[in-house]
């Protein structure tokens, strides 16, 4: 293949002068790289080849390297104030000094690949180019699932398009002879995620797993395009994308924000439980949307895979990603049963006899540990999910109906309520919080504020974010979007949950529309606009299995402990923080009384 880039040949020269691997791989993204790749890596003992799943493999990391690594990701601006409170911050030229002292013949030994890859379809206006490098042929195969690769990307391009470089090193160089481990990675204190937003730039060393390595995704698609996104005027979000359809015909689409492991993947592939409403997926963890002609907001999945938690993934819970999975997928950090498949806890059915575990054990339900990684995950299609919509690729989008905010809370935060406008919608997405679970770094049940779920993805001032989603606001005028913010996990005084969640999901998001149709009512409440009783569609459902005054209650003495907690939340963020904003919570204290 003839490379007519330059700068792009440029770049890749000085890698392999600097990295100085064996050879150097330019990816086209046929199946027969990524089906020449998987056998290599099962030669190696690197992927284990599943007997249940057509064409789908296992691989097992190393425990040291099972997840993102908020500690060890940066944001490196000029000033430290640019990046805020929020990111871990360290000036651009001692991160990069430090850096390249750790690239330094750190591919000796293997392969380099050059994936050229595009976020968002090849012909969408919305779509971004990336170049990513790596050592790891693990990488190169879950990007030629998440992204589009190949030379179709070169070809658009040219000569001189614009590409967002994305290093990446696993940062384990073999020396001649040397055998190669199953999973090779760096130490954590040698492993470093950094994004220089103020040059579109990705450098990552020394972790081969998910938000780490395949850099498309939360580096590029969120840090860097969140920073570009505020300076050319669109939006980069932690969303999933939805397109709901009423017994009537009139679509709907829904953009949501959740913080990880919120169950965001299930939601964008809800089955209604209610007659007559149909589901499509678009996405279900990324939206870029921008202004469209006609002043609406579009959005795009800027993906075409799913890198979803698999513990938890059921048909009881999620038909549509278990039938998803069926073929052509990657798995890390599963169970490996007798029979060649994988298995991971609370999936459907009674737990193997004897199995795998992740670190590569005998396993028995006796253990006394799981046998998946709490983030165990599957890497698989897009296209192959049965809800997926036949729009989730035009070019343009979807036109944004509704966002909705959540997050996890056992507590205090009812299963419904909505913006009475633009600003009180921002402050809730400001003040959105969660509490942490297995799949979170970090200790379990802690709350933490998670504002817009981008706190571990905001690649600039979290402040200036909210500000950007006012002014955003101003210029959708009467074209915004309806503002609403979701609990799916509020428990009793027993601990028993209050609401089944999953596809009775869908009874809460037909509220959410009626409200823009003028269909059904809501009252005002100190919090936002919420549904009567009468409000929301509970036919069918075991009315004793739903108490949803408790489920709808707003406890005054519990959300003025909210209010102090987000003016703490908010005092780190100085003067920076929009006035709105503090105007929103003096009117939240004021009206709690
Ligand atoms: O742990 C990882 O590396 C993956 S994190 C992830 C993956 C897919 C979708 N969302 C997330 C997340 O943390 O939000
Ligand atoms: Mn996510």
């Amino acid at each position: 293949m003839t490379v007519q880039h330059a700068k792009l040949k440029e770049w890749v020269d000085s890698t392999v002068a600097w990295c100085r691997p064996d050879t150097v791989v330019w990816c086209d993204g046929s199946p027969g790289e990524y089906e020449q790749l998987m056998n290599r890596m099962v030669s190696s003992g690197m992927a284990i080849p599943l007997k249940k799943r057509p064409q789908s493999f296992l691989f097992r990391s190393q425990p040291s390297d099972v997840a993102r690594i908020e500690s060890r990701t940066y944001i490196s601006t000029a000033n430290r104030d640019d990046a805020g409170p929020t990111n871990n911050w360290v000036a651009p030229e001692e991160l990069k000094a430090t850096m390249k002292g750790l690239y330094r013949e750190c591919m000796r030994g293997r392969a380099m690949y050059v994936i050229p890859f595009s976020m968002g379809p090849i012909d969408s206006p919305l779509a971004k180019v990336g170049i990513e490098i790596t050592d790891s042929p693990y990488v190169v195969c879950n990007m030629h699932i998440m992204t589009r690769v190949g030379t179709k990307v070169l070809e658009k391009l040219g000569a001189d398009g614009e590409f967002i470089p994305c290093l990446h090193s696993i940062g384990a160089p073999l020396a001649p002879g040397e055998a190669d481990s199953a999973w090779p990675c760096a130490p954590l204190e040698k492993k470093y995620i950094s994004h220089f937003p103020e040059e579109n730039l990705i450098w990552s060393y020394g972790s081969g797993y998910g938000g780490n390595a395949l850099l498309g995704k939360k580096c590029l698609a969120l840090r860097i395009a969140s920073a570009m996104a505020r300076r050319e005027g669109w939006m980069a979000e932690h969303m999933l994308i939805l397109r709901l359809t009423n017994p009537a015909g009139r679509r709907f689409h829904i953009a949501a924000a959740f913080p990880s492991a919120c169950g965001k993947t299930n939601l964008a592939m809800l089955t209604p439980t209610i007659p007559g409403w149909k589901c499509e997926t678009i996405g279900d963890d990324i939206a870029w949307i921008k202004i469209g002609p006609d002043g609406r907001p579009y959005a795009i999945n800027p993906e075409s895979g799913f890198f979803g938690v698999a513990p938890g993934t059921s048909y009881s819970s999620n038909p549509a990603a278990m039938d998803t999975l069926k073929e052509n997928t990657i798995f890390t950090n599963c169970a490996l049963t007798d029979d060649g498949d994988i298995w991971w806890e609370g999936m459907d059915g009674a737990p193997p006899r004897h199995a795998i575990d992740w670190k590569g054990r005998d396993w028995t339900p006796a253990s006394g540990e799981p046998a998946a990684h709490p983030n165990a995950r599957f890497t698989a299609p897009a296209r192959q999910c049965p809800s997926i919509s036949p729009d989730w690729e035009l070019p343009q989008g979807v036109p944004i109906d509704i966002f909705v905010f959540g997050g996890r809370r056992t507590g205090v935060v009812p299963l419904v309520h909505e913006a009475a406008g633009w600003d009180q919608g921002v402050f809730m997405g400001a003040t959105a919080s969660s509490e942490t679970t297995a799949a979170n770094i970090g200790a379990v049940g802690n709350l933490r504020r998670d504002p817009f779920a981008m706190q571990p993805f905001c690649g600039y001032n979290m402040a200036d974010y909210f500000g950007h989603w006012l002014e955003m606001g101003d210029r959708f005028g009467n074209k915004a979007p309806r503002i609403f913010y979701v609990n799916w996990f509020r428990r009793n005084a027993d601990g028993k949950w209050l609401w089944p969640g999953f596809g009775e999901n869908s009874r809460v998001l037909k509220w959410m529309c009626q409200r823009l149709e003028g269909e059904v009512g809501a009252v005002e409440t100190p919090i936002g606009l919420m549904p009567r009783q009468e409000d929301l569609d509970l036919t069918g459902l075991a009315q004793s299995a739903v108490d949803l005054q408790e489920l709808l209650r707003v406890d005054r003495e519990a959300w003025k402990g909210e209010v102090a907690d987000i003016e703490r939340s908010f005092a780190q963020f100085g003067d920076r923080l929009p006035e709105r904003l503090r105007h929103q919570l003096a009117e939240l204290g004021r009206r709690l009384g």
